[in-house]
C-alpha cells in the first residue's frame, strides 16, 4: 500500500512541477502498480510471553482496569499480568457459571460480627516457586492480591503478578475480585495453528498505553468535574443554610469518579474540600459525590 501511495504522490509531484515551469514536459506513460491486500503475517508456531498490566494511577488516584483489556493469544502462549497500581486488584478467571466470591466472609466459629477476607481474593493459586499455571478454561485461577508492596516477613518479594499458559482455545472472561463491578478483560485463545494472526508485544504495548491515556484522560476530567470545574458543572461542594437553628450544614464530597459517562473505573481518593473551615454548631456530612448541573442548587461554596 505505501509503495501505491509513494508511486502516485511521485506522479503528482511530477506534474505540479512541470506545470509551474514554462515549458511543459507531458508525462505520456506512468506505470503504476498497486500492491494487493496486506498478507497476514506468518503465523508463527512459537509459544510466546506476553505482558499486560494491571491498573494505572498512584497515590490518591486509581483506575480500575486491565491494559489492554482484551487479548487475542494462541494455544501454547503464557501471559503474565502486572500491577502498576497503589490500589490493590486481582487477577481472576471464575469457573463457567460460578458466582463471584464475596470479598469480605464471617469467619467461622467467630463473632458474627467478624470478617476476613475471602482466601479466594486474598491468595494466590500458584504455590510461591510453583510451575507456572496451565489454564485450560476450567476451575478457579486466581493472582490473590496483588501489590507492589511485599505483603510477607522481610525478603518476601512482593505478590505482584501472575503468570498463566494457555491450553485450549476459547474465550475467557477474567475479573478483579476486588473492583468485580467494574474491572473485567478477555483473553481469545486461537488453536496453535489458527491462520489469524495473533498481536505482537509491540501491539499489545500500544494497546495498552493507548487505554491508558484515555482513562487518566477521564481522571483529569473526574478532578475538574469535582473540583466544579468542569463545563456545565457547578461548584458542588456547597453549604446549605436553610438549617432552621441558623447554623449551616456543609456537605464534602468524599471520593470522585468521572460521572458524565458514569465512568467507575477512575476513581479520586480524596476529600472535596480537603480542607473546610466552619463554625461551631454547624453540621458537616461526608458523603459519596453529589452531582448536579443545575445553577441555582445547590448554591456553590
Ligand atoms: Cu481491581
Amino acid at each position: 500500500m505505501h509503495k501505491y501511495f509513494f508511486i502516485v504522490g511521485l506522479v503528482a509531484l511530477t506534474l505540479i512541477v512541470a506545470a509551474c515551469t514554462t515549458e511543459v514536459e507531458v508525462v505520456k506513460e506512468v506505470e503504476v502498480t498497486r500492491e494487493g491486500p496486506v498478507a497476514a503475517a506468518p503465523v508463527s508456531s512459537e509459544p510466546r510471553e506476553l505482558n499486560l498490566l494491571v491498573g494505572s494511577g498512584r497515590d490518591t488516584e486509581a483506575i480500575l482496569q486491565f491494559f489492554p483489556e482484551n487479548l487475542t493469544v494462541r494455544v501454547g502462549d503464557t501471559v503474565t499480568w502486572k500491577i502498576d497500581s497503589d490500589e490493590i486488584h486481582t487477577v481472576s478467571f471464575l469457573p463457567d457459571g460460578a458466582p463471584v466470591p464475596p470479598f469480605p466472609v464471617p469467619i467461622s466459629g467467630e463473632d458474627p460480627g467478624n470478617f476476613m477476607l475471602h482466601p479466594q481474593v486474598a491468595f494466590p493459586t500458584r504455590l510461591p516457586g510453583g510451575d507456572v499455571e496451565i489454564y485450560d478454561g476450567t476451575g478457579f485461577f486466581g493472582s490473590g492480591i496483588l501489590s507492589d508492596i511485599p505483603q510477607g516477613p522481610p525478603g518476601t518479594p512482593p505478590n505482584d503478578r501472575i503468570t498463566l499458559t494457555f491450553a485450549q482455545p476459547g474465550t475467557f472472561k477474567y475479573l478483579c475480585l476486588v473492583h468485580p463491578g467494574s474491572m473485567t478483560g478477555i483473553v481469545e485463545v486461537l488453536a496453535a495453528d489458527a491462520p489469524r494472526a495473533t498481536p505482537s508485544q509491540g501491539d499489545i504495548d500500544a494497546q495498552g498505553q493507548k487505554e491508558s491515556a484515555q482513562a487518566h484522560a477521564r481522571m483529569d476530567l473526574a478532578r475538574q468535574q469535582a473540583e466544579g470545574q468542569a463545563e456545565g458543572i457547578v461548584n458542588f461542594i456547597y453549604h446549605s443554610d436553610v438549617a432552621s437553628d441558623g447554623n449551616d450544614s456543609w456537605h464534602v464530597k468524599a471520593g470522585a469518579t468521572e460521572l458524565v459517562t458514569a465512568d467507575f473505573n477512575t476513581q479520586i481518593l480524596e476529600y472535596f474540600p480537603q480542607d473546610i473551615t466552619i463554625k461551631s454548631g454547624d453540621t458537616v456530612v461526608w458523603g459519596p459525590t453529589i452531582f448536579t448541573v443545575s445553577p441555582s442548587t445547590p448554591r456553590p461554596l
